[in-house]
């Protein structure tokens, strides 16, 4: 069996799977406009095959960067030209990576009775399994609903946490982005930790006595099963357009709110490509339709990694939201909630602040469309490992993230609109 295991690993690794043999991430901190300027210019640079995990914003603020190795010494002999500090935050992501397939090799997967292991990486496929056996152990609180498919046909499926009755619900979502798989992760733990405490826990009890919950795990299936098949760094979806070579749309760039306006791409090989359309991705559009038919969601909340942010909208732009006290309350009520387990500290604001001005965004969508409690976080961590959490990261991050989920829901029961 190790044997196979082994080779299985040899064999995905050689003849399918995309390496990152020598890659680095570099954090590069621009000290003046012209500084960020070149760092603009550089991310443009389509030949050097940068990705961009963070990008540059104002003067003082790190912009991270993957580099592949054979772009290393050009983008270095750049920046010491240009006198930009940077430093190394990844020595060499293969390294990482192959860490992170061991221990998705190994026996960690499942206890030593066979129950789930909530703090390791696991496939699409282990985690449809666990969604389904989440149903058959609460059959009368867990409930399975299927909005739709994916590009690549695969279900999309959303677990209905519900006591009964037509109650008003709060969405949550994970994963939109393949690669940030802490979020899938902790999207499983959360549906596990609803479904365990209801009845026990006396806060959790009474917002299921109020609010339904409906989660979705996985957003984005098809580009997770090809993030663990053949590249780990995939974010985007994998629809196909006619006349480009390039795959896939920013899911989170593709939502029918300030749609194809600034922080997004119209070209089809860029990682933040906006689409031909909002809702071109039928990711999108499943949720959109569904949020819509259901007619009663009043919170959509979104997990992204990383960055350690709780963000509200808007993203489009730059001017403040309706509610715009009340959310950033209820943010940085949430932050400190999350902050008080394990000290992880959280930025608050709105989108267009705390990160750059980025359109297409869901909880924009979310917001405009009516939903007036709408919040992304960006989980761990702040750039040391980046989409790449080691797993021993998982349980902390999402108990820490339950605690912040938790004072967001509270604050929607007892806010009914
Ligand atoms: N960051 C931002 C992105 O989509 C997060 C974001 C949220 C932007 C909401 C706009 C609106 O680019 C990441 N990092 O995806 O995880
Ligand atoms: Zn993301």
């Amino acid at each position: 069996m190790r044997l196979v295991l082994i080779f299985g690993a040899l064999f995905g690794h050689i003849y399918c799977r995309e390496t990152f043999v020598g890659d680095q991430v570099l954090e590069i901190i621009p000290r003046n406009e012209e500084q960020v300027k070149n760092l603009v210019e550089l991310e443009a640079e389509e030949h050097l095959q940068l990705d961009f995990w963070k990008s540059p914003t104002i003067p003082g603020e790190a912009a991270h960067v993957r580099v592949p190795f054979v772009s290393l010494q050009a983008v270095k002999i750049f920046l010491e030209s240009q006198e930009i500090a940077y430093s190394i935050m990844i020595e060499d992501v293969q390294v990482l990576l192959d860490k992170e397939n061991e221990e998705m090799l190994s026996n960690q997967r499942r206890d030593r009775n066979g129950y789930f292991n909530f703090g390791a990486y696991h496939t699409l496929e282990e985690i449809s399994q666990e969604m389904d056996h989440l149903v058959a152990e609460y059959p009368g609180l867990v409930s399975k609903v299927n909005i739709g498919s994916s590009f690549e046909n695969r279900p999309m499926n959303v677990l209905k946490f519900s006591t009964g009755g037509d109650k008003p619900a709060i969405w949550l979502d994970a994963g939109i982005h393949a690669r940030e798989w802490v979020t899938q992760a902790t999207a499983l733990w959360t549906a596990n930790k609803i479904a365990f405490d209801y009845g026990n826990e006396p806060s959790l009890t009474s917002i299921l006595d109020t609010v339904d919950i409906f989660l979705l795990p996985v957003t984005n299936p098809d580009g997770y099963v090809f993030s663990h098949t053949k590249n780990r760094m995939w974010r985007k979806t994998r629809s196909k357009e006619s006349g480009s070579l390039c795959i896939g749309v920013d899911p989170n760039r593709n939502w029918d709110a300030g749609f194809g306006g600034p922080g997004a791409s119209n070209n089809p090989c860029s990682e933040s490509y906006h689409g031909p359309r909002a809702n071109s991705e039928i990711e999108v559009k499943s949720i959109v339709d569904f949020i819509k038919s259901h007619g009663k969601i009043k919170a959509f909340i979104t997990l992204h990694s990383y960055s350690q942010l709780l963000m509200f909208p808007y993203g489009y732009t730059c001017t403040k939201s309706d509610n715009f006290d009340e959310l950033d309350e209820v943010a940085q009520k949430a932050a400190n909630s999350v902050t008080s387990l394990h000290g992880t500290k959280y930025k608050v604001g709105p989108i267009c602040s705390v990160i750059y001005q980025a359109s297409g965004g869901s909880i924009d969508w979310a917001y405009d469309f009516g939903i007036k409690y709408s919040f992304a976080f960006e989980l761990r961590d702040t750039g040391r490992y980046g989409f790449l959490l080691p797993a021993d990261q998982i349980l902390p991050t999402a108990e820490e993230t339950w605690l912040g989920l938790k004072t967001i829901m509270e604050h929607v029961r007892d806010h009914l609109y």
